[in-house]
């Protein structure tokens, strides 16, 4: 499904994020930024080594040994990945205590933010959190979804791409898309 926002292309898709040709994708990470599992080994996996060896460079030198905190973005290369960067968020993992909206939000609002300043004008994300981190997928999709819509409506952009790793999870997004719409 493509709609057209402001000038912009908001695309979602079933697929393999490791495979798509946008200028970035978006990891699902967790606050060591050390790989894992789901969409993370998946990405680390395909883009090699030397991606590992940039994300313990970046825990060393930027964040001083702490973990990247929930809700926020870092940037890497994409190595063997089409992709030319990866953005490493962390989504928060779904405990029922509230505030996991608000940080869902700043995962995308900081990966565009992030992507903008970048000059990137392509991007993937995958569903985050919706996997080990356990948010349901259908509260998840209308704050991925509004995000990028207000996102897109502010300014111009180029496209974002929500690629959807099943097609039950292609078509709770659809289905919310049109919703927002
Ligand atoms: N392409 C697109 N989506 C994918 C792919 C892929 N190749 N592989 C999985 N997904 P998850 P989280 C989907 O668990 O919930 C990791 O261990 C998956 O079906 O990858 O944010 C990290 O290191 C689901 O819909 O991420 C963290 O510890 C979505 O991606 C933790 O998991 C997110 O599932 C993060 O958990």
């Amino acid at each position: 499904m493509r709609t057209e926002i402001n000038g912009n292309l908001l695309e979602l898709k079933a697929g393999d994020i490791t495979r798509q040709r946008t200028e970035a994708i978006v990891n699902a990470a967790n606050g060591s930024l050390l790989g894992g599992g789901g969409v993370d080994g998946a990405i680390h996996r395909a883009a090699g080594k030397e991606l590992l060896e940039e994300c313990k460079r970046i825990r060393k030198e930027v964040l001083n040994d702490h973990y990247l905190p929930t809700g926020e973005a870092v940037l890497t290369k994409g190595y063997q990945l089409p992709a030319s960067y990866v953005i490493h968020t962390v989504g928060p993992v779904w405990n029922n205590r509230g505030d996991e909206p608000r940080l869902l939000a700043n995962c995308y609002q900081n990966s565009l933010e992030l992507s903008r300043n970048k000059g990137v004008s392509s991007i993937s994300f995958p569903s985050i959190s919706t996997g080990v981190y356990g948010y349901p997928i259908n509260q998840a999709a209308p704050v991925a979804l509004q995000t990028i819509i207000n996102f897109l409506q502010a300014q111009a952009f180029g496209d974002v791409v929500m690629t959807l790793f099943s097609e039950q999870d292609y078509q709770v997004y659809k289905q919310t898309l049109k919703e927002l719409l």
